[in-house]
This record gives structure tokens, sequence and C-alpha cells, in this order.
């Protein structure tokens, strides 16, 4: 696959990652008192080099319904918290047990266990807050739904299902391919997806515009899991920010053991076109999103 991003493109994802980053760093309590150590943790496991992916997504979908800027940088914010405590427990020694994220020690690495624990809770909680209060939106309503959205995408149906699956990959008379496409949507997709549902939904898209946002994250977040598998293969770890070659020493199925590289590369371009058909009708208020579908697909980290 070929490098066509355009710069623009990464100036504006860049834009909105600073300001994810400034929100996120505004909204952890300050590092002071006997549990200061724990906001420490909390900022070192979310305000790293993150590519800010899912807020991005959820604040152009946003922008394109014309929502308000406050309540999408807070809501994608509390987004990234999600994220960013996932990321904390994957790490964990009873999960990948991995010693490098984003280019830096993980948290346990860099505190302790119970500590690296204690942060990822904490910034789901306080992802919740965030997105409960009445800054992210007048509406009591529309923050219900919202936090109904979040609870479902990150709960038991969605990431946390994904990653017990991950751990556990009993397939039972199921082919292991149906196995591996479930854990993805689970663990991966649905919290791409919940991204545009929030920029959909702070937007007032209608049902059918809402639907096309759903098609379009669905093939976007299993792009994302198949280039994930490649890189994992063809990265260079340093770029990456994390190991490498981790499935394969695990002995671990994925989308390339499956698929092989060449059909995992194919998969993906069939899935990115699919994803760029579902944003047709929006003509060109959609070429940000289009954008991205591109920088997945050309993604080095
Ligand atoms: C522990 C409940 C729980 C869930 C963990 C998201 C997740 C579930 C695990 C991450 C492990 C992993 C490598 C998943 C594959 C794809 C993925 C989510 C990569 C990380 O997301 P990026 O690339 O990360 O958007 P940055 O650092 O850019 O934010």
């Amino acid at each position: 696959m070929i490098h066509v991003v355009d710069p623009d493109f990464e100036k504006r994802l860049g834009e909105v990652g600073d300001r994810i980053t400034v929100a996120i760093d505004q909204l952890i309590p300050p590092a002071s008192g006997p549990e200061a150590q724990l906001m420490r943790a909390m900022r070192h496991g979310a305000l790293g080099q993150g590519k800010r992916l899912r807020p991005f997504i959820a604040i152009e979908v946003g922008r394109m319904f014309g929502a308000q800027e406050k309540s999408l940088l807070r809501a994608a914010a509390a987004l990234e918290c999600v994220h960013a405590y996932s990321l904390i427990h994957d790490d964990l020694p009873c999960m990948d047990d991995d010693d490098i994220r984003r280019g830096q020690p993980t948290v346990h690495k860099a505190f302790d266990e119970a500590t690296a624990v204690l942060a990822g809770d904490a910034l789901l909680t306080l992802a919740f807050e965030i997105m409960a209060s009445p800054e992210t939106h007048r509406d009591a309503v529309m923050r219900c739904r919202l936090i109904e959205r979040m609870a479902a995408a990150a709960g038991p149906r969605g990431m946390v299902g994904g990653q017990m699956i991950d751990m556990n990959p009993e397939t039972g008379a199921e082919e292991p391919l149906q196995v591996l496409t479930r854990m993805q949507r689970l663990k991966t997709g649905a919290m791409i997806s919940f991204a545009g549902e929030v920029g959909a939904l702070l937007g007032g898209a209608q049902e059918h515009e809402r639907q096309a946002i759903a098609g379009y994250t669905n093939d976007l977040g299993l792009a994302f899991q198949i280039v994930d598998d490649l890189l994992d293969v063809e990265g260079d770890a340093e770029t990456l920010g994390k190991a490498v070659d981790k499935d394969r020493e695990a002995g671990k199925v994925n989308f390339v053991t499956l698929l092989g590289v060449e059909g995992a590369q194919g998969q993906v371009r069939f899935l990115a076109a699919q994803a760029k058909q579902h944003l047709a009708s929006f003509g060109n208020r959609a070429t940000s999103l289009l954008q991205t579908v591109d920088f997945v697909l050309n993604r080095r980290h």
C-alpha cells in the first residue's frame, strides 16, 4: 500500500488531536493530595502520542451535521478516555503483557500494576462523568442517549466482550474467521462505531444518515483491525511505538494468519471502497471522512 494521505488532512487530524489532548488534560483532576499518583498515571496513559482517531471521527461526523463544537469536543474526549483505559488494561501482564505503548513504558511499567488498574478504572469512570455533565449537552435526553450508547460500545456486548473472546477464543462449532470477525467487531469496531454515533447524535442526523455513518464506521473499523494485523507482521516496532509479531509469538489467529498477507490486503481494499461508498450521498461534505479511510489504509503506527 502506498502513502497518499493529503498533508492538509494530517494537519486537520493533528489539530483535532491537540485539542483533545488539552481537553483531557484539563478534565483529569490535578495531581494533588495522597492520590496524586493516580492522576499522574491517568495522564501518562491518556496523553501520550496516540492518533486520536476515534475522537477525530466523532468530531468530523458531528461537523458534517452542524453539531456544536463544545459538545463534540467533550463527548470525543470522553470517548478517548474509554480508549485510553482499554489500552492501559490491555497492556497489563494478565492481558497482553506489553512493556511499550505509544513509544513509552506502559502504565504498569512506569508506575505499578495496581496503579495501572486504578488509572484505567478512573479514566473509564471519568468518561461517564464527562458525558453526564450538562456542559456536554444541555438536553438530559441527549446525554442519556450518549451515555447509553457509550456503555453499550464499551461493555459486555462491545469492547469488553471482544477482549474476553481475545483472551479465550473458544471456537466451538464456529469457523475461526467467524469468531475472529465477531471478536474484532466487539473489541475494536464497537468503539469506532460509537465515534460515528457521537457525531451523528450530536448533529441531529436523520435515520438514513445515521445508517450511512454506521455502515461507514463498520467497514472502517474492520479495515482498521486488518491493517493492525498487517502491521503486526510487516510493521516496525519503533514507528509503531509497541512490540511487533505479538500474535505469531502468542500463537494467536488473526486476519493475516487466516487470509495471508495478500488476502488481508485485498480485504482491506474492499472494505475501504465499501466504507467510501456509504458516504456517497454526503458529497463534498464527507471529504475529511473519505480521507480518514486513506489514512487508516496507509497508517504505519
Ligand atoms: C482491556 C477492556 C479491555 C479492552 C482492550 C482496544 C483493546 C481492547 C485493546 C487494544 C489492543 C489492540 C492492539 C487492539 C487492536 C487495534 C487497536 C484498538 C489498536 C490501538 O488503537 P490505536 O491504533 O491506538 O488507535 P492509538 O495509540 O493511536 O490511540
